[in-house]
């Protein structure tokens, strides 16, 4: 039986469409720079927040209408649940879709019991990517939901929960490796603190570099090649997370000899809320070849918290196909839509608008980008912006042929600097504008 028997597979009808189950700008066979649209793109669906979003919020009830589900927690309406999955990605034309291990099944009374669940669906998940050739992106692990976790998983004041956590790990990235999920992602939704009066901040990040490196000996163990990603984020649920930034990622790893496996997944409203623009995070990522992932959704300026809204901005779209081409693109990481309908928007029809919507959002921001770089104006500025330094002391000191004292005499001799030119930003402002 159908759960969307009004929906057909969404087509693409071209830019002139006014039909809002069809697709404007996702051309999926469409080559852009040697590469078709879905190459580029790879579009993931999150299983937690389009199969398991319910509406509730802090003031309210759940209000989504979902006629599939049978109001209970058993591992059948989790089986169920995962077929309606599957037939609303086929039928939206999503090349993959990445999971929690506790959205797609149900915790048990105790781990063997929540191991047993998992692979009851983890069959019927295999099963559907047989039959539909959709993949999975990521898996992951939640460990932040459960009580047991409050004061943090790895980085906890109780072993324990450190242990409790390794476990759900090791059989989270075991049933990743099995459905051929191509990464395996940390969001260490309780990995921080509310108070300093309570936390050894040294010992807790310790524990939590041996956690990773825990997690890559069991991945050579079992043969996963998959590339492990941290995605960072600054608050929310803790008032500090460790992995606060793209910056702060990089420090950890590199603090802790991770940088050779790992690779980051960065969402946009993680990005706001640290005080940045996506655009900064993935530059920042990108320049150090750490760009992993990304999760594509927006938060609300106005709101100081993580809306999950889904993308319609063209120009965050546009910046944000800009850096990935920059960098060479995604490679095994995707355009994964960690973003939820709004409350009010409880119909299932509405979650296919919804993607339907930011998947559009991003195939016109790839054409921007790719039309940018096309014409190569921006790119052209920023080469001569910085040309000062592709010859004489510029090109000296970049390639470790200066001193302290060779720059004194340079400068002692020229006097003053070759005058400065200006930054043009208006002018840059109004070039992107052309393209939009
Ligand atoms: C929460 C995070 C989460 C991760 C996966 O804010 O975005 O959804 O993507 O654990
Ligand atoms: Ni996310
Ligand atoms: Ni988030």
């Amino acid at each position: 039986m159908s759960a969307f028997p009004e929906v057909n597979k969404i087509q693409y009808e071209g830019p002139d469409s006014k039909n809002p189950l069809a697709f404007r700008w996702y051309n999926e066979d469409e080559v852009i720079e040697g590469k078709t649209m879905k190459e580029h793109l790879r579009f993931s669906v999150v299983y937690w927040h389009t199969f398991r979003g319910n509406g509730l919020d802090p003031f309210g009830s759940p209000t989504m209408v979902r006629p599939w589900e049978d109001g209970t927690d058993s591992v059948e309406n989790a089986c169920n649940r995962a077929r309606v999955a599957f037939e609303f990605m086929e039928k939206l034309g999503a090349p993959f879709y990445a999971f929690h291990d506790r959205d797609v099944a149900p915790e048990g009374e105790s781990l063997a019991q929540s191991h047993a669940n998992l692979d009851a669906v983890v069959a019927v998940l295999k099963e559907e990517q047989e039959r539909t050739g959709i993949k999975l992106l990521w898996g992951t692990a939640n460990l932040f939901s459960n009580p047991r976790f409050m004061h943090g998983a790895s980085t906890s004041c109780n072993a324990d929960a450190f242990a409790y956590a390794a476990a759900q790990v090791k059989k989270a990235m075991e049933v990743t490796h099995e459905l051929g999920g191509e990464s395996y992602v940390f969001w260490g939704g309780r990995e921080g603190y509310q108070t300093l009066y309570n936390t050894d901040i040294k010992r807790e990040l310790d524990h939590m570099g041996q956690f990773m490196h825990m997690a890559i000996d069991h991945s050579n163990k079992i043969g996963f090649t998959g590339q492990f990603l941290i995605e960072p984020k600054p608050k929310e649920p803790t008032k500090h997370q460790y992995d606060s930034d793209v910056a702060a990622c990089i420090n950890f790893l590199r603090n802790y000899d991770l940088t050779e496996r790992f690779r980051l997944n960065i969402e946009t409203n993680h990005a706001t809320l640290a005080g940045h623009t996506m655009m900064h995070e993935l530059d920042y990522a990108g320049a150090q070849g750490m760009l992993g992932s990304i999760d594509a959704n927006t938060g609300d300026l106005m709101l100081g918290w993580d809306t999950d809204q889904f993308p319609t901005d063209i120009y965050l779209t546009a910046q944000v196909m800009l850096m990935l081409l920059k960098y060479g693109g995604l490679n095994q990481g995707g355009v994964n839509f960690d973003a939820k309908v709004r409350r009010e928007s409880f119909e299932p029809i509405d979650l296919f608008y919804a993607h339907v919507g930011g998947m559009d959002a991003f195939a016109r921001g790839l054409k921007i980008a790719a039309a940018i770089r096309e014409e190569g104006e921006l790119c052209q500025f920023v080469k001569d912006r910085y040309s000062s330094w592709d010859s004489g002391v510029g090109a000296e000191i970049e390639s470790g042929n200066a001193s302290f004292e060779s720059l004194e005499a340079y400068m002692l001799e020229k006097g003053e600097i070759t005058e400065n030119v200006s930054g043009r930003q208006e002018m840059l402002e109004n070039l992107i504008n052309r393209y939009i």
